[in-house]
């Protein structure tokens, strides 16, 4: 385990992908934290109010005294929102961890694929609202196309390990499995088509890591998923009557 005499507070929604990037980090860095779990179906004001005032998950609290759901972090500590920011701020701060590659341009890899990560998931929430497959399936294939050929290899390139790239990209792609799994029409044979066959066979693999497996619960994402769902539905219905 990395040592850090400081305390860490992840606040973060369990099934949230942004969220799970950066606990997934925090356990490839074997890094000691404190977990505050915020149920987006049901977000505490405090949250807001006392934490971020954007109220969005993850939000990372680095130093200063152990935190407590309700409390305000101290203004000593330093205080980042903004999964792929954290992510670069874990792999400078834990750098023992190799969540970047040591080369420049390695690095730069690793940096381009995290990009290409967020553009693609702009296309997921059209999709999950029943918009449009194919920009989402285009922009997987820039990311597959990011990845060496070889099995085994990962996105900053041959040669180099598993690192912030991997971490931006195999949480993202399970959730959107297993959510794809629930819902009605034909998203998750779309995805699962053989144009990305290299790059499921990569999340496959990722899936086993030890830190992935501990914080993608497919039951959980699962279960949140719907209660969404039925929320956002139930809302419509009052609206109509
Ligand atoms: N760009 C941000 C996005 C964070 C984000 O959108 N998080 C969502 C959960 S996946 C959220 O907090 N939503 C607030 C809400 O639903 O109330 C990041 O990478 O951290």
């Amino acid at each position: 385990m990395s040592s850090t005499s400081e305390n860490i507070t992840l606040y973060s929604t369990v099934n949230s992908p942004f969220s799970q990037r950066v606990s997934v980090a925090l356990d490839e860095a074997g890094v000691a934290y404190d977990l505050i779990d915020i149920d987006l179906s049901n977000k505490p004001e405090w949250y807001q109010q006392k934490v971020y005032t954007k109220g969005l998950v993850p939000y990372l609290v680095y130093g200063g005294p152990k935190l407590h759901p309700g409390e305000t972090p101290s203004s000593d500590a330093i205080q980042i929102p903004e999964s792929s920011v954290i992510l670069e701020f874990l792999a400078d701060s834990f750098p023992a961890a190799g969540l970047l590659p040591a080369s420049p341009a390695g690095r730069a890899r690793a940096r381009l694929a995290v990009r290409a990560v967020d553009d693609a998931f702009k296309h997921v929430y059209p999709v999950l609202g029943g918009g449009p497959v194919e920009p989402l399936l285009a922009a997987l294939e820039d990311i597959q196309a990011l990845l060496p050929a070889r099995d085994g290899s990962f996105l900053a390139g041959e040669g180099e390990g598993w690192g912030i790239a991997d971490i931006s990209v195999v949480p993202l792609l399970l959730s959107l499995r297993i959510v794809a799994g629930v819902l009605p029409g034909g998203l998750a044979a779309a995805l699962q088509g053989e144009r990305l066959a290299r790059l499921w066979r990569y999340v496959d693999e990722g899936a086993t890591r030890p830190s992935v497996a501990k914080n993608v619960d497919a039951e959980i994402i699962k279960s949140r998923f719907l209660a969404m769902v039925a929320k956002r539905k139930a809302a419509e219905d009052a609206k109509k009557d």
